[in-house]
């Protein structure tokens, strides 16, 4: 790294805090992306009973947003008992998906509100 460069005399103190800062901030983010590299949310809305469908490709890492807009509250909870995420009337709750397969879950208030979700490995 050239954080060393910076640390001259030449280079006034507020300048020197400010390549601070952007090396800081470079830092983090390399390190976010490195650990999850194109990790994403995807949005699933439930809506008068009903999870929508996913239309993209999940892969472990991303997060699933679950978007409740019934006035009552909903779960999505693993079949297998992975997780179990509760979704409050109007609200929002995630879930970041830390394994492949083929996961079907349920709603534990309306066992007919059912959902499935196909993880793909970490890209
Ligand atoms: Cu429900």
């Amino acid at each position: 790294m050239n954080v060393r460069k910076y640390s001259t005399q030449y280079v006034g103190r507020t300048e020197l805090r400010s390549a601070l800062r952007v090396f800081i901030f470079a830092m983090a983010c390399h390190g976010a992306s490195a650990a999850t590299p194109a990790a994403k949310v995807v949005e699933i809305t439930i809506d008068k009973v009903t999870f929508s469908e996913v239309k993209v490709t999940l892969n472990v890492g991303d997060t699933i947003e679950w978007v409740n807009k019934d006035v009552v509250d909903h779960t999505a909870t693993a079949k297998n008992k992975d997780w179990d995420v509760v979704i409050p009337a109007g609200k929002k709750a995630r879930l970041v998906l830390k394994k492949a397969g083929t996961f079907d879950y349920f709603c534990r208030y309306h066992p007919n509100m059912v959902g499935k979700l196909v993880i793909a490995p970490a890209k």
